[in-house]
């Protein structure tokens, strides 16, 4: 695979491996490098991946132009652990404290960790995050001022710029922060946040439902209004700077395009974690009631839009050629994730899995395997479906091999190069990949086989979304050949079940490396 890469590089980077005169001309011929990361956004949840009742033109053209991916994973069925893994190179279940994290979290990847921004930033790039982050920031939990720069944020991450929400759209503080303090910041209205207790006299959706105009909850998120939306957390405050949820897509992808333009001369790195589809579904106007799902459709839809404005922005800068961008989602699809937005009753026909067993929070397929597009005309000129077996835990890794930066011993420890297959060089296909549920049960996957181990937990999710978890006291082995987990065969290849078990648990402890 080497051999490859440096093909690949060579063809790309051969003018800036010679050159030594200024970081401009150093750089020049380095791709830039965009990640777009829906949130719950599903495998059958793209046109180009089946979905019938959602147009996705600009998913599509991404897809039509480059490699499509049936076999790709995330590394968590949730949105903090999913996240910890791909930016750090790091399995989430090897530190505590990355499980779904609240809006006053304190920063979870520890400023010293090495991160895919920094592996950037190493090699000459500029970097910028855009969006939900949902991995902490300040040095502790609940400590947080929010009225002055936070002491540590996305800028001690290897970010060079930073325009995201603290957490999910459905938890407080419902502002952006930029470069690590609070964007459009009003003095008139000082920002506290709990996750305790309320502030005195603040409304919740508990207490004062008639003040939910825009959302009402199905289940939990009835603590502080923000917009007419009940959310999970306590907060006071905000004034101007406050959300609209309706809006919400727009800033995030208006600060991206600002930061392309900006950057459109040296290689950048853009994070782009869109809020679409997570709830509170609430897109702009503009993309109501233009399919036939409802607000969930529409947040479909608009996440498509999203990506359509980064892509005629590449167009009319004359990037598009040398951007290579992989598009992919956090975690599988959720229909009723706690807000009364008819998702579920609106479905006509579709399933946000494509069929796969489960969703978000579950051991099941429907919790971790995602959709995947690699895009970039300069070197993918035949676009294609692969389904060689991929994990987004390499995606740090294989990107350090693309632009050739030399990452430190010791970090990354989960990340391994498959650049050649994520350019659709080759098919290999990772000898495994190791998934986790929301209540830390572990899966090893195969290209053919799906070990999951026994575990403690209601074979439903119990709060809410009607979700198989997958969860059963015993192993599990499903054999991939056949669709949709359906036949539990532990019974019947225990020696199977044992090699999988002894995959896991080297990998639990570091005795197994991929060549
Ligand atoms: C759950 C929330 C859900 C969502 C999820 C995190 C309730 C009842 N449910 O606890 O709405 O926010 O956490 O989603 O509060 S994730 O995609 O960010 O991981
Ligand atoms: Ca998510």
């Amino acid at each position: 695979m080497k051999g490859k890469q440096y093909g690949i590089l060579s063809l790309a980077l051969s003018s800036c491996l010679i050159t030594q005169a200024g970081n401009k001309e150093k750089n020049a011929g380095k791709p830039n490098v965009i990640f777009i990361y829906a949130d719950d956004l599903g495998y059958g949840d793209l046109e180009c991946y089946g979905a019938k009742n959602i147009r996705t033109p600009n998913v599509n053209r991404l897809a039509n132009h480059g490699i499509r991916f049936t076999n790709g994973h995330a590394t968590a069925a949730t949105s903090t652990p999913s996240r910890y893994s791909v930016l750090t190179g790091e399995y989430a279940w090897r530190k505590p404290g990355t499980d779904v994290a609240a809006g006053n979290a304190g920063m979870i990847i520890n400023p010293a960790q090495y991160t895919m921004a920094d592996m950037f930033k190493s090699a000459g790039y500029t970097t910028g995050a855009f969006g939900k982050w949902h991995l902490g920031l300040g040095d502790k939990t609940a400590q947080q001022d929010w009225n002055a720069p936070l002491p540590t944020a996305l800028g001690d991450l290897g970010f060079d710029y930073s325009y995201i929400m603290a957490a999910t759209a459905d938890r407080v503080p419902c502002v952006f922060i930029e470069n690590g303090q609070v964007a459009n910041y009003d003095p008139s209205a000082p920002i506290e946040v709990s996750y305790i207790k309320n502030f005195p006299g603040e409304p919740t959706g508990k207490d004062n439902p008639e003040l939910l105009y825009n959302l009402k909850p199905s289940h939990g998120h009835d603590q502080s209004i923000v917009n007419g939306i009940s959310r999970i957390g306590y907060m006071k405050g905000g004034g101007k700077a406050l959300w609209k949820d309706e809006n919400i897509a727009d800033s995030i992808t208006v600060h991206a395009i600002d930061f392309i333009k900006r950057h459109k001369d040296e290689p950048f790195f853009m994070y782009f974690a869109t809020n679409d589809v997570h709830v509170p579904r609430f897109p702009h106007e503009r993309f109501r009631n233009k399919n036939k799902m409802g607000l969930r459709g529409d947040a479909i839809a608009q996440f498509d839009w999203s990506v359509g404005q980064l892509l005629q922005t590449l167009d009319e800068l004359g990037l598009t050629r040398n951007t290579l961008i992989i598009l992919s989602s956090d975690n599988g699809p959720v229909v009723d994730d706690g807000y009364d937005d008819r998702a579920e009753e609106l479905l006509n026909g579709h399933t946000p899995t494509g069929n796969l067993r489960g969703g978000k929070y579950s051991a099941f397929e429907g919790g971790t395997r995602i959709p995947v597009i690699v895009h970039w005309p300069e070197i993918i000129q035949k676009p294609a479906v692969s389904d060689a077996l991929i994990l987004q835990i390499d995606w740090l890794a294989s990107f350090a091999s693309l632009v050739n930066a030399r990452m430190p011993k010791g970090s990354a420890p989960d990340s391994y190069n498959r650049l050649a297959t994520l350019l659709g060089q080759d098919h290999t296909d990772r000898p495994w990949v190791i998934e986790q549920a929301a209540n830390h049960t572990l899966s090893v996957r195969t290209k053919n086989w799906k070990y999951i181990e026994g575990s403690e937990g209601a074979p439903m999710i119990t709060w809410g979304p009607k979700i198989e978890t997958g969860y059963l006291g015993t192993p599990q082995l499903y054999d991939m050949q056949q669709i949709g987990e359906q036949e539990n065969v532990a019974a019947k290849y225990p020696e199977k079940v044992f090699e999988l078990e002894q995959i896991l648990r080297k990998v639990r402890n570091k005795t197994l490396k991929i060549k």
